[in-house]
């Protein structure tokens, strides 16, 4: 994207309704507009970082089996009156009446939607273990939206939700699902620490959050360093393989993690004093295993290997997609704006002509726009240096390659790791190879 002509509206003040780091550097970036309490129009930064998050989540729920569906936000009343849920939820639920009287809602989750579908396509024992996820806008009226994207009202989830033969495929399916969990948020440059948690009104009885540590986390969490060094991306753990699954789970569940409303003083204490790790913690993730919750209450059964009927058990896995982009900024951010992990940036780099019109400056910086392919953002405005500067600090792109008239006559540019704010000059080529690596 080249600046000049390019759609990214940013804000030199403060905006005064904006409480925490991330609200504000997102508006300020121009990644996102507030249109109504707790709803965003997404702009083509903020949009280029929900879609690498959302195709790093993707691509970690194909690798652990599950199918990806796309279900509307739209859906009917009666199936939450067949669970039961139709009242319970309350006035977090948007009731809309449509035009032929019928109750309708925008869906806050999906379990009753999928217990339908599975309902009406699987018949068989045979068709198990089945796990299907959409990626898709939910609403739930929050009293107090706030934080911007952090606590919306509006706002992009993916659920999946698994159905099983028995209790011992349902955890399997859980511990597979908290695997690509781990491993997706790794890929993202999160630490993001497992906890026991409440069901709420999910409902089941194992749960665990996925929580991330920044200042200004709703909830106080305390947990084992230990948890910090584990890679879950280096092969140890497979899939495939139920050892690989149960070593995972075991070392995961006798290592210590709670949140404020579960925690435990006297296992803390346990806890060597060396490895205590407390602080604020944002939920980025939340798995629910809830057994025949949904296939009893509306009668989704399928036949045994016996001949019988039975109804499978199922779990729910959550991640807030565009609550993530809110927390990766909390967790990464410093004065000078945004520093985006390599991973989910909405560009790999900024590339910066210092003096526009200068033949040689020009030339390099259109070769290096052009070699990038679109994954560079190109400030060819009129601007000054500083204000060019300032931008990319604040729009946090990974690397910076800033190409000046004293350099360019010499072929030379400068490279900037926006993490570190380590310099060096290099040729053209060095600092291309170096960024696109
Ligand atoms: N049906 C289950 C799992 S699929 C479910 O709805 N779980 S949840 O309520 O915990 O939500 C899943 C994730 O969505 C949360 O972990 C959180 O990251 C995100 N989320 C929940 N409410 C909001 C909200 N108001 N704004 C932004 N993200 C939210």
């Amino acid at each position: 994207m080249r600046l000049s002509r390019g759609f990214i509206p940013t804000i030199k003040e403060t905006p005064s309704e904006a409480q925490i780091a991330s609200h504000r550097l997102m508006l300020r970036a121009g990644l996102v507009r507030q249109t109504s309490a707790g709803i965003y129009a997404w702009l083509p930064l903020g949009l280029r970082v929900l879609r690498n998050i959302e195709r790093i989540v993707r691509e970690e729920q194909n690798a652990a089996g599950a199918h990806e569906v796309l279900m509307p936000t739209i859906q009917p009343a009666e199936l939450w009156k067949e669970s039961g849920r139709y009242d319970d939820y309350g006035k977090e639920m948007l009731r809309i009446t449509d035009r032929h009287e019928r109750e309708m809602l925008y869906g806050p989750t999906n379990e009753e939607m999928i217990t339908d579908l599975f309902r009406q396509c699987v018949k068989s024992y045979r068709d198990l273990p089945l796990n299907l996820y959409h990626i898709q806008w939910k609403f739930r009226d929050e009293v107090r939206p706030r934080f911007g994207v952090m606590r919306g009202r509006e706002f992009l989830m993916k659920d999946a939700y698994s159905f099983d033969v028995d209790h011992a495929g349902a955890v399997r399916s859980y511990r597979t699902m908290m695997l690509a969990y781990m491993r997706t948020f790794q890929r993202m440059g999160l630490k993001a620490i497992p906890m026991v948690a409440d069901t709420g009104p999910i409902g089941g009885d194992l749960s665990h959050e996925f929580i991330i540590l920044a200042p200004t986390g709703e909830s106080q969490v305390y947990y084992d360093a230990a948890f910090e060094s584990v890679d879950y991306l280096a092969g140890g753990f497979r899939h495939e393989s139920d050892e690989d699954l149960e070593r995972f789970f075991t070392d995961i569940t006798s290592r210590y993690a709670a949140t404020e409303e579960m925690h435990s003083a006297e296992k803390w204490a346990a806890v060597p004093a060396t490895s205590q790790r407390e602080g604020r913690g944002i939920e980025v993730g939340h798995i629910f295993y809830f057994g025949t919750k949904y296939t009893k209450a509306m009668n989704a059964a399928v036949a045994g290997a016996d001949g019988k009927m039975f109804h499978p058990e199922m779990g729910s896995y959550g991640i807030g997609v565009s609550r993530l982009v809110g927390a990766v900024i909390e967790a990464s951010h410093d004065d000078a704006g945004i520093v985006w992990p390599d991973a989910i940036a909405p560009f790999k780099a900024a590339i910066l002509n210092l003096k526009n019109g200068d033949a040689a400056c020009d030339a390099i910086c259109e070769d290096l726009y052009a070699r990038f392919g679109g994954e560079a953002l190109y400030d060819d405005r009129s601007d000054r240096a500083g204000v060019k500067f300032n931008d990319a600090d604040l729009m946090g792109h990974p690397w910076q390659i800033v190409v000046g008239p004293r350099g360019a006559a010499t072929g030379k540019v400068e490279l900037k790791r926006r993490a570190t704010g380590e310099r060096v000059e290099l040729s053209v080529d060095e600092a291309f190879a170096k960024v696109a690596g």
